[in-house]
């Protein structure tokens, strides 16, 4: 498989210079971090591998390890003890009108932003090795429950906020809870507790999980199948994100990234048991901005032609995700809700029930408006939530996000990435 763009976040030292396209490529005068998509799992996968049979194996050196556990349990910044994080790939934008500043102002910009850059780049490089040994280890045969704490203990350890402290989950941790949505759902769907879900040799399942640090959400989702005959399903929302993430940038308007997604995607069929599907992007599936502590800011990027005229600005950070499927290509919610987020205009109304009040009050304290879900307040020790969780929803103050689901015997595929739209030019 040829390298792909994957570099969540990216395109954080994105240049807008005219220079060749390269999201398919790294660039290595500027991105020393290429993941090379699954090219490392195994060396990420192995390290410890046999860590209980050698006792005889040399001792890490003491000050702390340089590499990383598995599964990943270092936080990484004992791993770039100077705070150093790798920039990302470089993505030249499609269009080259985007020069907005002058060199003095840029300057100044890159310096005020400077903060907020490196903590996208922290989350980034947490992603970036909780994918890598997600990538090597998820199998057929695990619940959707051990693999979904697999991903969350690993992204809580390395971004060194194990969120069991009041207060200690809006500093860094989850961004949101951990998609593991399989086959015809597209997204939004994670286990409850008690969930025996099986992960099947025959599935199609997309991950998206969130890293954050200080409300700087990373937001990047892959698709795993374990047989071939997915191959070109995976192809297309692959091309498709990669096109999006092509045609962002500046003053770009969000319909047009619209239909270069929606091209691409639609260039693909997929042959499932003799018959023949056309790939169609997921119509009422969008990608979307980011503000600190919110995964949506307001923005949507359509997977669709659409004449949406918004345009993309300058300092926003868009996840670019697309969707491909062989059934209707239209999702509706469906099965049990995970996932919630405490709404930012959540109005202020006496709650009558006083286990709605003491859940909000944990909501608060630990996710402000980041998005949870039901077994992260399990593991903060709620019991019987649900009356109070579903009181808040009818009460505007928490919305919920159930599955979001295309037609039974259908299959979907999703890629996600973060990419802020920048005008960087060094
Ligand atoms: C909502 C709740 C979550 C945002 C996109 C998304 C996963 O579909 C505007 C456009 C996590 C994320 C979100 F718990 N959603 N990205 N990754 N889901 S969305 C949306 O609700 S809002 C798309
Ligand atoms: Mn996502
Ligand atoms: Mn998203």
């Amino acid at each position: 498989m040829a390298a792909q763009a994957t570099e969540d976040v990216a395109r954080l030292s994105q240049s807008i210079k005219n220079q060749t396209k390269t999201v398919d490529q790294s660039t290595p005068a500027i991105n020393e971090n290429d993941d090379s998509e699954d090219a490392n799992e195994e060396d990420a996968g192995n390290q410890n591998a046999s860590k209980k049979k050698k006792k005889r194996k040399p001792k890490k050196k003491k000050g702390g390890s340089k590499t990383q556990t598995s599964p990943p349990r270092v936080p990484v910044s004992n791993l770039f003890p100077n705070g150093q994080y790798p920039e990302g790939e470089l993505c030249d934008y499609a269009n080259d009108n985007h020069f907005r500043t002058t060199s003095e102002e840029k300057r100044h910009l890159d310096r005020s932003n400077n903060d907020f850059l490196q903590e996208y780049r922290q989350g980034a490089e947490v992603h970036r090795q909780v994918r890598q040994w997600a990538q090597g280890h998820i199998k057929p045969g695990q619940t959707l429950t051990e693999i979904a704490e697999g991903i969350e203990d690993s992204v809580r350890a390395l971004t060194g906020h194990p969120g069991l402290e009041e207060g200690d989950n809006i500093k860094g941790g989850m961004g949101f809870p951990t998609g593991l949505s399989i086959n015809h759902c597209a997204a939004h769907y994670t286990p409850n507790a008690g969930n025996k879900v099986v992960l099947q040799q025959d599935d199609v399942m997309k991950v998206d999980f969130g890293a954050h640090i200080n409300g700087r959400i990373v937001d990047s989702a892959f698709t795993m199948a374990f047989n071939p005959v997915y191959d070109n399903l995976l192809a297309a929302a692959k091309d498709a994100t990669n096109t999006g993430i092509r045609e962002a940038g500046i003053d770009v308007r969000v319909g047009d990234i619209g239909a270069a997604i929606q091209e691409a995607m639609e260039s693909y069929e997929v042959e499932l048991s003799g018959q023949t599907y056309p790939v169609k992007s997921i119509k009422n599936l969008n990608g979307h901005d980011i503000i600190q502590h919110s995964i949506h800011g307001g923005k949507s990027i359509p997977i669709v032609k659409s004449s949406d005229q918004t345009k993309m600005e300058e300092g926003e950070i868009f996840a670019i995700e697309t969707f491909g499927s062989t059934g209707k290509g239209y999702v509706r919610d469906d099965l049990e809700t995970s996932h919630y987020a405490k709404r930012a205009d959540a109005p202020n109304v006496a709650l009558r029930v006083s286990s709605a009040r003491s859940l909000l009050s944990t909501i608060t304290k630990n996710f402000g408006t980041l998005p949870f879900c039901r077994r992260y307040l399990d593991r903060l020790g709620h019991e019987k939530y649900l009356l109070g969780l579903n009181n808040l929803v009818q009460s505007g103050i928490v919305e919920a996000y159930p599955p979001l689901c295309d037609i039974k015997g259908s299959y979907t595929a999703q890629f996600e990435h973060v990419s802020p739209v920048m005008d960087q030019a060094a």
